[in-house]
């Protein structure tokens, strides 16, 4: 079992959380309601939250020494197991900070890794998030000194499956070399299964957006996939595509994928890379956001900028704004970098219609129409049409099947389609 919820940890860990404000006080606040729904996630409770404001975190222990001081006596009162600071650590922020509190201390990247380890179940996601975890021990080790034994077990030691994660450098070195040679083997698989299905012309999109949006229900609404969705978040990491026929016959391959979350590691990024891949060579790229969050606009930058991050900058979008079944009815939401905007619900089917027709209407503007005559002896690249694109009308003829149809622009240039 890698599942970390409660019932299979035999106690569950009690955390203080703790953020340092370098403007916005309120946006500091949110931040570690995150941290602390992170922490839910991975199976431990939040039993104190603290925000100091500060013109930079401290370069030698993230707070104050003065706050530390204070946690030190408000961890001993709450019995807690340690601290969790909402921003990554240096190796030595965090041998400090553990020396002054006396107490494990571990950071937001840390956490998000370990929910990773948990939630990954294909052996790529497992790789993946190994290694991620590996790259950000090795560069720590060194420097932690104490900090090292005080982590125990439990949140923050755990990698996929529960092993548990090396603490010797050369072993973690060696270890980082032979994970990167199966993700690269993994990586030319993926490849090629996509340059089979862009061989078929089938067009895609890529279900995007923050943690807990709504991608996994999405997906499964629309292609009657059965991808676990729940109340957590990371719930879903590895990338599941299905076909799907829209109401104007056309058929679409949509791909669910890893969700993003504000300061998400670069570690993980990097050895997701691959698998966000999918996003990059898509057709459409689909943005899921949970407009009942009053997080919202803050989810939607977020994405964006991941977005561009990965170099994903030119494709069109559609903005879905999900969970409308829970939004005053009649409230607008607008993405005025999006190609469309569609208010849905993903669980009820509200808005679906209209997610479909931005969908074709895009997608048409990515085709080209044609009326051509194809020989017989080139049948198959009418079930190819039929299949990629959109087959208005087919009449045979004495030399020829007369097709009109709007096709892909790559299939039209592949198989030299034109207007005849
Ligand atoms: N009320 C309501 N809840 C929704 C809707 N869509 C999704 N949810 C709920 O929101 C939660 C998250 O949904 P998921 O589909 O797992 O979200 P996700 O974007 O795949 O999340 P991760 O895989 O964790 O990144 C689940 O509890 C869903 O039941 C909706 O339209 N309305
Ligand atoms: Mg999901």
């Amino acid at each position: 079992m890698n599942d970390l919820n409660t019932e299979n940890t035999d106690r569950i860990e009690k955390y203080i959380l703790v953020a340092v404000a370098t403007g916005d006080e309120e946006a500091a606040w949110d931040s570690l309601d995150e941290l602390s729904e992170l922490l839910d996630t991975a199976g431990g409770i939040s039993v104190m939250q603290v925000v100091q404001n500060l013109a930079h975190p401290d370069k030698s222990t993230y707070i104050g020494k003065g706050k530390a001081e204070e946690i030190r006596e408000s961890l001993e009162i709450h019995e807690a197991d340690g601290i969790i600071c909402d921003d990554e650590l240096t190796a030595s922020q965090m041998r400090n900070l553990s020396e002054l509190t006396g107490a494990k201390v571990i950071d937001r990247t840390t956490l998000i890794l370990d929910i990773f380890a948990a939630h990954a179940r294909t052996r790529e996601g497992k790789l993946q998030v190994e290694i991620a975890q590996q790259k950000y021990r090795y560069a720590r080790l060194r420097g932690m000194g104490e900090a090292l034994s005080r982590l125990g077990a439990g949140i923050g030691t755990r990698g996929p499956g529960e092993t548990k994660l090396e603490t010797d450098r050369r072993v973690i070195q060696k270890r980082i070399k032979l994970l990167s040679d199966d993700i690269e083997v993994m990586k030319r698989a993926r490849d090629t299964a996509r340059k089979k299905r862009s061989a078929n012309a089938v067009p895609t999109a890529a279900i995007v957006g923050y943690t807990n949006a709504g991608k996994s229900t999405l997906l499964n609404r629309i292609t009657g996939a059965d991808v676990l969705s729940e109340d957590k978040l990371f719930a879903t990491l590895d990338p599941t595509t299905r076909a799907a026929l829209l109401p104007d016959g056309q058929q679409v391959l949509f791909t669910d994928t890893v969700g993003f979350i504000n300061k998400l590691p670069h570690n993980l990024v990097d050895a997701f890379r691959s698998t966000l891949e999918e996003a990059r060579y898509a057709d459409i790229i689909v943005h899921v956001i949970d407009a009942s969050d009053p997080q919202a606009e803050m989810h939607r930058r977020v994405v964006y900028d991941t977005l561009i991050d990965l170099g994903i900058t030119d494709k069109p979008v559609i903005a879905v704004w999900n969970k409308a079944d829970l939004v005053e009815e009649g409230a607008l939401f607008r993405d005025f970098g999006a190609n469309a905007s569609v208010k849905i619900s993903a669980k009820t089917g509200e808005g679906l219609d209209e997610f479909y027709e931005a969908l074709s209407k895009i997608l048409r503007e990515t085709r080209v129409s044609i009326d051509t005559v194809i020989p017989y002896k080139d049948t198959a690249v009418v079930a190819e049409i039929r299949k990629a694109g959109q087959l208005i009308s087919e009449e045979y003829e004495e030399d020829g099947i007369h097709v009109k149809a709007y096709v892909p622009r790559a299939l039209a240039a592949k198989r030299g389609l034109t207007d005849k």
